[in-house]
């Protein structure tokens, strides 16, 4: 533990211990008390003021509290917050005219989190396999990575080989299967050695996993691999799109969409993409499936749904969320910024031996801390970061992910660098 660790405020420790005494014990927050944020800062009860190098697991691109983005859920909230489905709203069909148009599919499936839309995307992907694919009955199996996080309800954590997201929590959902990331050959292998696979569901850059960037190429390989043996590829783009890897999608490839606008056909487009968080701008839940006719209009009425799901306060939020991204050139900023970000992360690696590898892509990067995965290190490097004015969050243990909403400035950016530095050369 560093000495210079500051204890948390008398204030601070009464909510903390409030949350400890009547929450349930499912996280392990870094101690700090946030009460207010805008664009990349966020402020603690006390008043003090971080660069938040998180942005809520990239929920936050646009920026914290964004005033388009605000004032579209507050015009809304007084004109109509929801209906179910059971009627028409005024704004749904806009909404996924937009999104439609903007990333380049037939339909779009609007649910709230992103687990939801996972589950989505696996139903829709079993009821095409059976409809379409002409797989028998029950027989449909879908393929993952290995090391994915696609969130935690029970049939998605049955395709996770994390102990602690599936201890204790059997049994799992049968026909799921797993081949390792970022391996062509496996899934190939596997996808020719079984007709029965309907779908592989991958994450373009793994989050959870410490944020493993695959190697070039591997993405259009899934998708030709996949077209070839009439498998769906599924894109997870909760945590990746919406310009946070330095295109509009992780999956725009080769494509220009550092300009925010997708091409729309290129060789790494998936047969279904997943969005998620950045969707709202951290605003509201809100998630969504898309796809083209052949696989969307599998789901029939009464087969899928959500209370709500497309509901207009979504919608209008959704819509300026996705506005504010293009109209403020997010993607191109994030390509920039993470590049600058990642030089000087690399410089900070060569002169200090405590972090052994700098990754990423766009403004989701991560370092990878020289210490065992169970030690304490990254953590107590993250109490550092905070105490110097920087929020950011071990994952698994030794790897800390750096990734700041995409309106960051060059200038901040050094300066989160001169903390990072600072931070980590009290621990050498
Ligand atoms: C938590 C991680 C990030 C996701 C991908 C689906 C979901 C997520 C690729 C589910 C969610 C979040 C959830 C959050 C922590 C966080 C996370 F460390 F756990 F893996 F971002 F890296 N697909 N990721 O990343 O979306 O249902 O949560 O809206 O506390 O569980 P959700």
């Amino acid at each position: 533990m560093s000495s210079t660790t500051t204890l948390e405020s008398a204030k601070a420790q009464v909510l903390i211990d409030k949350e400890n005494k009547y929450g349930a014990h499912n996280y392990h927050p870094l101690p700090v008390v946030i009460e207010r944020g805008e664009g990349i800062f966020v402020w603690d009860v006390d008043g003090k003021r971080y660069f938040d190098f998180l942005s809520a697991y990239s929920a936050v691109n646009q920026g914290h509290c964004h005033p388009r983005i605000i004032h579209a859920l507050k015009s809304q909230a007084e004109k109509l917050t929801l209906t179910s489905r059971a009627f028409h709203n005024n704004l749904l069909g806009e909404a996924e005219e937009f999104m439609a148009k903007l990333f380049g599919f037939d339909k779009v499936l609007m649910m709230n989190s992103g687990v939801e839309a996972v589950e989505t995307a696996m139903k829709l992907t079993r009821k095409w396999a059976y409809k379409v694919k002409g797989i028998e009955k029950d027989k449909a199996r879908i393929l993952f990575a290995t090391n994915n996080f696609h969130g935690r309800t029970l049939s998605v954590v049955s395709a996770s080989n994390d102990p602690s997201a599936r201890l204790g929590f059997g049994p799992f959902m049968p026909n799921i299967d797993s081949i390792p990331y970022n391996d062509l050959n496996a899934l190939q292998h596997a996808l020719e050695s079984d007709p029965n696979i309907a779908g592989f569901i991958v994450e373009p850059i793994q989050g959870e996993a410490g944020v493993v960037v695959p190697d070039e190429g591997y993405l259009a390989g899934v998708a030709e691999i996949c077209r070839k043996n009439n498998v769906l590829f599924v894109a997870d783009e909760i945590q990746t799109g919406i310009a946070r890897t330095g295109r509009l999608l992780a999956t725009c490839g080769s494509c220009n969409c550092a300009k925010s606008k997708c091409e729309m056909s290129h060789d790494t487009k998936p047969d279904i993409l997943i969005l998620g968080k950045a969707l709202s701008g951290g605003v509201l839940p809100v998630s969504a499936v898309l796809a083209n006719d052949e696989i969307m209009l599998t789901i029939h009425p009464g087969e899928h749904g959500s209370t709500f799901g497309g509901n207009p306060l979504a919608c209008a939020v959704a819509v300026e969320a996705l506005k504010v991204v293009i109209d403020e050139n997010l993607a191109e900023n994030a390509e920039k910024m993470g590049i600058i970000f990642r030089n000087g992360l690399q410089k900070i690696a060569e002169k200090n031996r405590l972090v052994t590898l700098v990754r990423g892509k766009g403004l989701l990067n991560a370092i990878v801390i020289d210490s065992e995965e169970d030690s304490y290190l990254a953590w107590n490097i993250c109490m550092e970061f905070r105490d110097n004015g920087l929020l950011a969050k071990p994952t698994h243990g030794n790897k800390i992910r750096l990734a700041p909403p995409l309106v960051i400035k060059e200038g901040q950016v050094y300066e989160a660098l001169a903390i990072i530095e600072k931070s980590l050369n009290a621990f050498v």
